[in-house]
């Protein structure tokens, strides 16, 4: 199967060389999840990807969350990562205004040394984008960014009004592959996607096959109904690190996922 046959418009209107590069890993894995690798430390990470990576897409990290965290140890995270054809997405959620969003890219963590993908959010205006992006271009990498519009999480104040002007710098900046929705609302995503339009993409934590509530106001949706409602990636962390058996949890949700994106 090739991807324009498989993504339709969004393929041909994503004009971003990491959308390409991630709908085509989708479509030589046949899924749409991204792993949301929540886990303290560098061995059970490893750990995990082994056991999954053939069934994800990208590995979605915290990397602040990792205790024995160093940069050496941190690399055989990242090799681990490519070895299993997974890009690297930080969801550092950046904020704060562009010189230190640039700033912050480097630090302890280098996160422009290893990131294809970060999070940040639109409430300090555009020039986050272009600090994040001029951290990239000062290692010579180039990345893409998640601009969150909406958010999972109970009572959260992204409204529809500020969801609008999000869009609006995302649609404004070569630097913004897409935006974060809430998985929780096949009603928010499709609503989302009637604003973005195809050229961005909508990746959505906030799914899960078998909990409809998670630890401290997640709240959660069917990934299937998530992917048929606009959302190009589905962002499962507990749904399968905190699976019995994680591998056949991926398998469920790559199937999940990639069937809803052929229905669509
Ligand atoms: P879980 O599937 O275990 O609920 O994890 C969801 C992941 O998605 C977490 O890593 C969290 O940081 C992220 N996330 C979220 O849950 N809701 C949002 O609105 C934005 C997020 O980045």
């Amino acid at each position: 199967m090739q991807p324009d046959e498989v993504w339709g418009a969004r393929w041909r209107a994503c004009a971003h060389p990491l959308a390409h590069q991630y709908m085509e890993s989708a479509v030589r894995k046949q899924s749409l999840v991204v792993l949301a690798a929540d886990l303290p430390r560098v061995d059970d990470l490893i750990e995990l990807i082994a056991r999954v990576g053939p069934h994800v897409t990208a590995l979605k990290t915290h990397v602040d969350m990792v205790d024995d965290f160093s940069m050496s140890e941190w690399g055989r995270v990242i090799e681990s990562a490519r070895a299993h054809d997974l890009m690297l997405f930080e969801d550092r959620k950046f904020a704060d205004i562009g010189k230190v969003a640039q700033a912050q890219m480097g630090g302890l963590y280098d996160i422009r040394s290893w990131a294809d993908v970060v999070t940040a959010h639109s409430v300090s205006g555009p020039d986050v984008l272009d600090g994040v992006a001029a951290a990239w271009d000062g290692v010579q990498r180039i990345g893409g960014i998640l601009l969150l519009a909406q958010m999972s999480s109970r009572d959260n104040l992204l409204s529809e009004e500020y969801g609008s002007r999000t869009i609006e710098f995302g649609a404004a900046s070569p630097h913004v592959i897409g935006y974060i929705g809430n998985g929780s609302s096949p009603a928010e995503i499709g609503g989302l996607r009637a604003k973005a339009g195809d050229g961005r993409m909508i990746w959505t934590p906030g799914v899960s096959l078998t909990a409809a509530e998670g630890a401290l106001g997640q709240r959660y949706g069917h990934p299937g109904d998530a992917v048929r409602a606009g959302s190009d990636a589905v962002i499962v962390g507990s749904g399968i690190h905190g699976a019995d058996d994680p591998k056949e949890a991926s398998q469920s949700y790559a199937e999940a996922s990639w069937k809803a994106l052929l229905e669509r």
